[in-house]
Formats: C-alpha cells, structure tokens, sequence
C-alpha cells in the first residue's frame, strides 16, 4: 500500500513507582508512537528506548528527530509492500533501530489490518495465549524483595526475572533462594558488568537460575562467549543483539543460549521475525523483552510472543503493574495466571487513547 502520512509523537507516560535497574532509575516512560497512514487504513506502533540512552546509545527525542528527519521522508509517498522492503528503503541510515522499529512495526500494523487478520495470524503465530513472567526491580530491602516475590507467587507467575547490579547480588539472591528453593528464577544485569566479575559468576553459577540476561557489556559478543564457556547457567543476550547480523554472530561464538528479542532493540518486526527463525535453526530458545511501554507497544510484543521458537515467559504485564492508566486501548490484562491473550480484532487491536495522548503529549510531527 502507498503511504501517505506518518504522524509522531513523543509521549511522557507517568509510572506508579520508578523501577530500579543497573543503570539508574526509570521514573517515567518516554516513548514514541508512530501512526501510518494509507489510502484505506492506518497503522499504530511504539518504539521506547527510554528518555535517557542509558540502556543503548538511542534515547527518545532522538529518536523522535531521526523519524521526523530522515526516515519518514524516506517512505512517504511511496508504495510499500513488505517489511524487507521497508528496510531496505531505510537501510541508508545506520543503526538507529528503536527508530526504524517505529516505522517498521507501524507498517506491520497497517498491512495486518489491510488483510483485515490480526496480526499474531499475519505472522503465523501458533496460538493467541501466550505465558508471561514477573518482574521485580532492586528494592529497598530483601524484606521489600521477599515480599513481593511471595505476591508473584501467590499471583501464579511461571518465572520470576530480578534486576540484579553491584550492592544487589549474591547476598540478594541466597537469601531469594533460601525462601523459594524451586522456584524458576532469572537475573537481569543490564550490562552491569566485565569479565573481571568472573569470580562472582562463578559463584552465582550455584543457585541454579533458568538464564542471566545480558551480564556483559551492551555491545559486547566475544566476551559473553568466554562467561558461557566458564558456567553452567545459560547466558541470555538482550541489549547486544541488536540485528539478524549480530543474532548470527552471537550463534556462532556461542555467546548465549538464549535471546531475548525486544521489537525496538531490533528494528521491529521484520527484523525480529528473521532472528526468530535463525534462533530457532541454530537451536537457540528466545522469548520477548519490553521497555514498558503502553498497551500499544505491549501488542505488538504479544504478536511476536505467538511465535514457535518463544519458549520462556516474556516480559509482557499487565497494565496495573506500572501505569493508573494505560496510554493504549484496550489495557493489558492477564487472561489467566502468568498468561495474556492475543486480540482477535484485525492488526494489534489496540489505539492510544485520543485524550491522553494529547495530555501526555511532548512533541509532534506530521510527514506528508
Ligand atoms: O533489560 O529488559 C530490560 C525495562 C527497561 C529497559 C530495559 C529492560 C527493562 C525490563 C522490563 O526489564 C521488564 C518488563 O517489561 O517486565
Ligand atoms: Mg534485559
């Protein structure tokens, strides 16, 4: 179909309490949206890499300016009939994938709801339930820790994920394990740390934890090979696995035995779609990450979450765990424990709301 506007905006969602992760406090969610528009449809996405480039180098007013400036203009007017194509007319620009994935899930979004299917079927999704996992950040105390994990339990969660950083570890996770021996349980690093910390991966290599997401540096491959060969606990990439080219590489050093797929650290759907399916051929497992964003980011994650080669909880939640409100219609809910359920109406089945987007509107540009 032939694109004949982009609209985007820069959004500030405020959160009910901030999450605590290696590298600092996310207090509020900045994020950006991107409507698409077609003769007969539009289309919705979210990218969100944070307000600040603390998680990758992108952050989002830059984000913001890369889509208004040099990729928006780069699609409008024209007639776009695949996500290769798309990147490939965007593929001038280097790197800048939260910006790109803006544009590229947008066109997912729009060609599903051109088919008139919801988007987990466009993609060959093999079910619309799929499982979710909690998520805990660092907390004020082990007592704040521990209590939360008992409401993750009491709620049925299949998989718990705890931010994990220097002050944060080992002392975190034996008290952790002493109270919940059995329970399945993963840390998240954020990139906290160097292969100088081997000593104390070594020793958290006891307490059987399902994986440890991205320990090492953010763009780093060849030092994650040297951690995996040296424990015993899988090591799941996230921040480094930025495209199909670094997903292939990390295979081949054996870097990870997991992969964390995150739609905007990848470029959106088209990207994901082909890390999904090398993943799944080199036999590497993967699941969905997020960066809290809105119900409208969220849907897009679940689409990807029907996939076959998703084998582990996603981080996907449920609206109430971070938001009053949900920028997105509908909210996210749980359609059991520890599961969410994909629409059944046609693209990703969720809008920002009108009225909120404008309340927590920061900036806005219209490509035509
Ligand atoms: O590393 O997965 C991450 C949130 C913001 C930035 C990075 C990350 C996260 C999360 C989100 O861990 C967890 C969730 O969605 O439940
Ligand atoms: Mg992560």
């Amino acid at each position: 179909m032939k694109i004949q506007a982009i609209e985007v905006y820069h959004v500030a969602m405020p959160i009910i309490y901030p999450f605590r992760v290696s590298f600092g406090d996310i207090a509020h969610i900045e994020s950006i949206l991107v409507r698409m528009v077609s003769e007969k449809q539009h289309g919705w996405s979210e990218s969100c890499p944070l307000g600040a480039p603390a998680y990758s180098s992108e952050w989002t007013h830059g984000v913001f300016i890369m889509v208004r400036d040099w990729l928006a203009p780069l699609l409008v007017g024209k007639e776009v009939t695949s996500g290769e194509q798309l990147q490939r007319a965007l593929s001038g620009v280097k790197g800048n994938y939260f910006a790109k994935a803006a544009l590229d899930l947008a066109w997912w979004d729009l060609h599903a709801r051109g088919m008139g299917k919801p988007l987990w079927q466009v993609i060959g999704g093999k079910g619309a339930t799929v499982d979710v996992g909690a998520d805990i950040g660092v907390m004020e105390s082990l007592d704040a820790l521990l209590a939360e994990i008992a409401k993750a339990k009491e709620a049925g969660f299949k998989r718990l994920k705890l931010k994990y950083r220097p002050g944060w570890e080992l002392n975190m996770i034996s008290a952790v394990r002493e109270a919940y021996p059995d329970m399945v349980i993963h840390v998240d690093c954020n990139s906290a740390y160097t292969l100088a910390d081997l000593p104390m991966f070594q020793e958290l290599d006891r307490y059987h934890l399902a994986m440890i997401e991205q320990p090492l540096q953010h763009d780093d491959l060849l030092d994650h090979a040297r951690l995996q060969a040296s424990l015993r606990t899988p090591v799941c990439l996230d921040e480094s696995i930025v495209s199909v080219d670094k997903a292939r590489k990390a295979m081949a050093l054996k870097a990870c035995r997991w992969v964390n797929i995150k739609l905007g650290r990848v470029g959106g759907l088209t990207n994901a779609l082909a890390i999904h399916d090398l993943c799944q051929e080199a036999g590497i497992p993967c699941w969905v990450g997020g960066m809290l964003e809105s119900a409208v980011g969220q849907a897009h994650s679940i689409a990807l979450a029907t996939l076959p080669n998703i084998k582990y909880p996603s981080d996907i939640f449920p609206t109430s765990r971070f938001y009053h409100e949900d920028l997105g219609v509908p909210a996210i809910t749980l359609s059991g424990p520890s599961q969410v359920t994909a629409t059944t109406e046609p693209g990703i089945g969720c809008e920002p709301d009108a009225r909120r987007l404008e309340e927590r509107l920061v900036e806005k540009a219209i490509v035509e």
